[in-house]
């Protein structure tokens, strides 16, 4: 029966095209998502209900009669899911501050009922986007608290107006963020990605490198492509230094992200990712800045990865240290990291292949 069947043309044209359907879906969608909307295995959240992101802050309001003896519970109970994100009008500095009044000097916080659970630093890459960072701050802050972390936020901005490289500026975040300090996580976070829902933890997976931002709305709340490791990513420091950090050697926009994915599996790591309808991040509209120029010789480079990783990254880190300050809500380094090569000649083009 089964056998007359398959004979039939239109029948096994069927079968090839419901299979294309699914390889597609599965490339497009990325198998976690599948299997969520199959097996129903992570909650649906509603995002048409919405919670203002300072919901149940005064939970934090110190006692001073409180001693704090316990560890933080490892889910916070003050969660609410959801959140309202809109970009209208810059959030100002003073205002932040006001609404986040314990965070300390250089943007760290400790919970003041418990001692947190987890140690996590965010390392943020930044250069002529102050609207987009108070616009993070101020979503961030208070999303971390709920929480219940023990964090600090150290932006990494590159002085001068040499070609952009994100990846450096992160590795020097890394180096510095270290350098004072111990971390659980290290989240390497672009500065106009909004996290939706505060059930998106800010802590690490200690088996493998974590990407948070897996549904970002400009990529209509999915994977771009499978392998995809940019936006917001989650380290341990082990991890980190297992791959060598990130790679120094991407100037202007693109391909850095990818080589941190392969670096990831070159090292023999593999990627856990946020299941998407957690994963969810709003995107600040922005054009490409000035002095970070799409990278056309990102393609030469990542075919070379499994060549340079382990002498391109935290071992051959230079770069020159040019202030330090801890600002009302982050810890700010400015930092003169050079700028790019010259292009390759012709001649030395050839030396790849
Ligand atoms: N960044 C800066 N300043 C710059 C360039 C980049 O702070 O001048 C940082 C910032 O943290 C940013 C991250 O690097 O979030 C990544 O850069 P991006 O936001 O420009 O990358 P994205 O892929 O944008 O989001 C690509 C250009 C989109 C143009 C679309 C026009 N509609
Ligand atoms: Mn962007």
């Amino acid at each position: 029966m089964l056998l007359a069947r398959i004979e039939k043309p239109y029948f096994l044209l069927c079968l090839v095209f419901s299979q294309l359907m699914f390889v597609l879906l599965f490339y497009r969608r990325g198998a976690s998502s599948i299997f969520q909307g199959i097996f129903g295995s992570n909650p649906a959240w509603d995002y048409s209900r919405t919670h203002d992101v300072y919901t149940n802050l005064s939970f934090f309001t110190p006692d001073p009669e409180a001693v704090r003896t316990l560890y933080c519970p490892v889910r916070s109970p003050i969660l609410v899911g959801p959140l309202s994100i809109t970009f209208g009008r810059t959030p100002s500095l003073k205002k932040i501050q006001l609404r986040n009044r314990y965070v300390k000097p250089g943007g760290y916080f400790s919970p003041k009922h418990c001692y947190g659970r987890y140690r996590t630093a965010v390392i943020i890459p930044h250069r002529n986007r102050e609207s987009h960072l108070q616009t993070l701050l101020y979503y961030l802050h208070p999303l971390l608290q709920r929480q219940q972390l023990h964090y600090a936020i150290f932006v990494v901005h590159q002085a001068g107006n040499a070609t952009f490289n994100r990846a450096k500026l992160l590795n020097i975040g890394v180096r510095e963020a270290l350098r004072y300090d111990t971390w659980d996580c290290l989240i390497l976070h672009d500065v106009d990605l909004v996290p939706e829902n505060d059930y998106n933890l800010y802590v690490c997976d200690t088996s493998r490198p974590k990407h948070m931002s897996s549904a970002m709305d400009k990529f209509q709340y999915s994977l771009p492509y499978w392998a995809y490791f940019g936006g917001v990513s989650a380290v341990t420091p082990d991890q980190f230094m297992k791959i060598n950090g990130f790679p120094n050697t991407y100037w202007g926009w693109g391909g850095e992200d990818d080589d941190i994915a392969d670096r990831i599996r070159l090292s023999g790591l593999s990627i856990t990712r946020t299941p998407l309808s957690l994963g969810r991040y709003k995107m600040i509209p922005h054009d490409r800045d000035n002095g970070n120029e799409e990278n056309l010789h990102r393609y030469n480079l990542l075919k070379n990865t499994r060549k340079t990783w382990k002498e391109d990254g935290m071992n051959s880190l230079h770069f020159t240290l040019l202030s330090r300050e801890q600002t009302a809500l982050y810890t700010n380094i400015t930092v003169d990291i050079g700028e790019a090569p010259p292009a390759p000649t012709e001649d030395s083009r050839w030396k790849f292949f």
